[in-house]
């Protein structure tokens, strides 16, 4: 460990580094040696691709050593966590940062007469997730990893993460993405660790000579699950925990029978309906898809990882009974909600425990993150369908129900709306299970992400299931890895930090409240603001190879990167660029603060109005780019094909970070951290942990504007709000009226009728409400921008005030409140 504990605070600390030339030489021969004897190419033939590959195993190699060197035996407690996403984006530099081996990687590579930037360009993304909730798990893995937590995450190996995203004159086409085409170097295929994973069929009875009732679940499908672990690597090396994701296979590869018989196509066709399961990632971010291949992804992947975890935890301690002290497994979101019947059912039926033992078991093992409350986000599925699919864990849900209502009945609260309201099956339209009510029941504690969303969990849409228990709500404000969202995405803004408070700044990110001393200092501002040039310049052309488009670095990069939804109001920014586009027109001497809107984020396939957004903003995008008289005033870009290595090259070189959510509906927003650590202001709501970083950054760093939850909820309550709020704002109704006239859609005039007539009647999301409020906060943004000395001191004053949103504090709380584990 000599080597890696030298070089890690060096890598930041110093343009010129000081490698040990053995590691170098190490490294370049085991690079070279995997090109040719793993790869089987030459250096002459070998693309940036093949290099990649060979440096990625190199490294694989030295996390291996890494991990066996921290094996320290079993862990007392182990953290499990299951998710349906994990958007891990690329690992290379990941990897080598956390085992402080970038610098001999690059010189290694050098002596190979080759790049190091060129060949982690060559990584494709892991995207095997949609947005916020899948990066947080990834996040969280890393942080796991770096402070000690004994874990693994649990998933799918999707054969293809999140699609493709180009713009074909502006509207959004999805291509397949294909990050396994050539293999993937990190992870370790498992075909020994498989298990038998069934769906469908019957349940028989049978009763032993003491009258004890066994039920027999004869699954009409079986499919295997077969592990593939990827390592997760800490910082510094010090631990390494991993991946498991789970690949469907069929129980038998071919129907020799059928095949025979001359049915090729048939012979083959239960594999295809088994592999379909891990064939695809559902690119539906907050929204429940309702489609039976999900519930078939959703009881595959908890399935296998709940018989992996029982496996284990009964070759380590004989007895299922201990396995809430030695394991805490956490359900991210409702999608493993089917672990509370599939846990009960393992006990009950395989494992002999009684009802009351299990259901001891169970919940004391599991906890439950919610990420949403908005209603469409909220999974239920049809009873028909669970009894069809999955026959004995429907009964077990109808007896958890059923025993939780006969409690409340006991208790003398009989009465129907309140009993309909806890019950885990919804009456009102067809019958259908309440994943969320299912998971919450089934849990020893339930979290929300953000302060204000767990509250608003507690009086909303969990009130009454939240009287019965008020302890086992809890708040977990979501965190984020400062190594990849600090050091690996921003070298020059670490590098500025651990030359101004020391090194140390590396492993405890309170260190940079140091930072705050030089808010002020010229000095140091002008390297700030040199970092951040740098970056724009870089962003700048990224921008111009992938949309033609020039933009100004001394403009004032203004960035909405995120997932296209209505809540999170894109619309709001672009009808507000609308209108600084007819203020610029209108006054084209004065003296404008020259701004570039930048967006990026992808729309599901099937979301129209999602769609139609990204068309307008392309739109307006090409008509203001091509006004001269808003020249080096105005530009609109629409990056494409957001991704987790997109967002590192964009959130360090962004100015303002736009997160303007209806009040109440971002659960918490992760973005928004990432860009405040980097040092751009918020513009925002107050709204998910917007609010505790106001607490955090301060009231004068940050730019709030807009209702507050409770105003929205009143406001939605008055009579044509919308109607009367565009009739109150001059300014809205023109940029309404431009959009609507088919000004930037002269081809086809009413392409844009729907939106802005949602805008007029509906306007859910309360666009019109918060319009004038929001102009004014960006026109004092202007001005602010205006004093570069006020800006910078702002902004340093974010970068040192964010510490607190590290998912290393995060994780630490889920251990001590939620997990009960120790760290390693
Ligand atoms: N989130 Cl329910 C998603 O990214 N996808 C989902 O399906 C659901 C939630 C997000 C949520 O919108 C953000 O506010 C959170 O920051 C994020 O989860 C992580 O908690």
């Amino acid at each position: 460990h000599e080597e890696r504990a030298a070089e890690a605070p060096t890598a930041w600390a110093a343009p010129t580094l000081s490698v040990s030339g053995d590691a170098v030489v190490d490294m370049r021969e085991s690079i070279r040696a995997k090109l040719a004897f793993t790869l089987g190419r030459t250096s002459e033939t070998a693309r940036p691709r093949d290099w990649f590959a060979a440096t990625a195993l190199a490294l694989r190699e030295r996390i291996v050593a890494a991990c066996m060197a921290a094996q320290h035996g079993v862990p007392n407690k182990r953290v499990y966590y299951l998710s349906l996403e994990f958007l891990i984006g690329r690992l290379m530099s990941d990897a080598m940062n956390n085992l402080g081996l970038t610098e001999t990687t690059r010189a290694a590579l050098k002596e190979l007469g080759v790049d190091l930037g060129a060949v982690e360009e060559a990584e494709p993304d892991a995207a095997l997730g949609n947005g916020g909730l899948g990066r947080l798990a990834a996040c969280f893995m890393e942080s796991m990893a770096s402070i000690g937590i004994p874990a693994m995450g649990y998933g799918i190996r999707y054969d293809h993460g999140l699609f493709r995203q180009s713009f074909e004159d502006g509207w959004q086409r999805e291509a397949p993405e294909t990050w396994l085409a050539e293999g993937n170097p990190w992870e370790f295929a498992r075909p020994e660790a498989a298990y038998a994973i069934g769906f469908g069929g019957t349940v028989t009875m049978s009763s032993s000579a003491e009258g004890v009732i066994r039920r027999h679940w004869q699954p009409a499908e079986i499919v295997r699950a077969v592990a593939h672990d990827v390592p997760v690597l800490g910082w510094r090396g010090r631990h390494v925990n991993a991946l498991r994701l789970w690949k469907a296979e069929a129980g038998e590869p071919i129907d020799l029978a059928r095949f025979n018989g001359g049915d090729h196509v048939g012979a083959v066709a239960a594999r295809m309906r088994a592999e379909a399961i891990s064939r695809v990632l559902y690119p539906s971010d907050s929204s429940a898809e309702g489609q039976e291949l999900r519930l078939r992804q959703e009881y595959f992947f908890t399935a296998a990882s709940l018989q992996d975890l029982l496996a284990r935890h009964v070759a380590e301690r004989g007895d299922v009974r201990s396995l809430p002290d030695h394991a805490a497994i956490q359900l991210n979101d409702t999608h493993p909600a089917i672990a509370v019947p599939e846990l009960m059912r393992l006990l009950i039926d395989e494992h002999g425990l009684s009802w009351e033992d299990a259901w001891h078991v169970t919940t004391n093992t599991l906890h439950y993150t919610n990420h949403t409350l908005l209603p469409e986000a909220l999974e239920t599925w049809p009873v028909e369908l669970m009894e069809r699919l999955l026959p004995r864990h429907m009964q077990i849900i109808y007896l958890i129900n059923w025993m939780h209502l006969e409690e409340q009945s006991k208790h003398g609260r009989q009465d129907a709306a309140y009993l309909a309201s806890i019950s885990l099956i919804d009456e009102s339209n067809g019958r259908r299970v309440r994943m969320g009510h299912l998971a919450f029941h089934g849990a020893r504690r339930v979290n929300g992400v953000s302060a204000l969303h767990t509250d608003l969990m507690r009086s909303t849409v969990f009130s009454d299931l939240h009287a019965l228990d008020t302890d086992k709500i809890v708040n977990k404000t979501n965190g984020i890895t400062f190594r990849r969202w600090f050091h690996n995405a921003n070298p020059g803004l670490t590098r500025l930090a651990v030359e101004t408070v020391g090194a140390g700044v590396l492993d405890d990110p309170e260190l940079l409240r140091g930072l705050e001393a030089h808010a002020e200092d010229p000095a140091f501002v002008a390297r700030y603001a040199a970092v951040r040039r740098g970056r724009k310049e870089a962003l700048a052309k990224v921008v111009a190879d992938r949309t033609g488009i020039d933009i100004d670095p001394d403009a004032l990069f203004d960035v909405q990167v995120k997932r296209i939804h209505e809540y999170k109001r894109q619309l709001l920014n672009v009808v507000e660029t609308v209108a600084l586009y007819q203020a610029i027109k209108a006054e084209p001497h004065r003296d404008w603060t020259p701004r570039v809107k930048i967006f990026a984020g992808k729309a599901a396939p099937s979301y129209v109005q999602a769609k139609l957004i990204i068309k307008l903003a392309c739109d307006i995008a090409k008509a203001v780019n091509d006004d001269p008289e808003v020249a080096g005033r105005l530009k609109v870009v629409f990056l494409p094909n957001y991704s987790v290595s997109l967002a590192e090259a964009i959130i360090p070189a962004a100015d303002l970070s736009e997160q303007i959510s209806t009040a109440g509906l971002e659960a918490s927003g992760t973005g928004n951290m990432k860009f405040a650590l980097n040092g751009a202001l918020t513009v925002g709501t107050l709204d998910g942990a917007n609010i505790e970083i106001r607490d955090h950054v301060g009231a004068e760093n940050i730019f709030i504007f807009g209702l507050e939850a409770d105003g929205v909820r009143a406001r939605q309550a008055e009579p044509d709000y919308a109607a009367r709020a565009i009739q109150a704002s001059p300014r809205l109704a023109a940029a309404l009226d431009m959009i609507a006239s088919g000004r930037f859609s002269p081809e086809e005039p009413g392409r844009f009728r729907p939106l802005t007539d949602d805008l007029r009647r509906r306007d859910q999301y309360l666009l019109t409400a918060d319009f004038d409020d929001y102009w004014r906060v960006q026109r004092s943004i202007d001005a602010a921008w205006r004093d570069p000395r006020g800006w910078w001191a702002k902004a340093i004053r974010n970068t040192a005030r964010m510490a607190w949103f590290s998912s290393d504090r995060a994780m630490r709380e889920y251990a001590e409140e939620i997990w009960r584990v120790r760290l390693g």
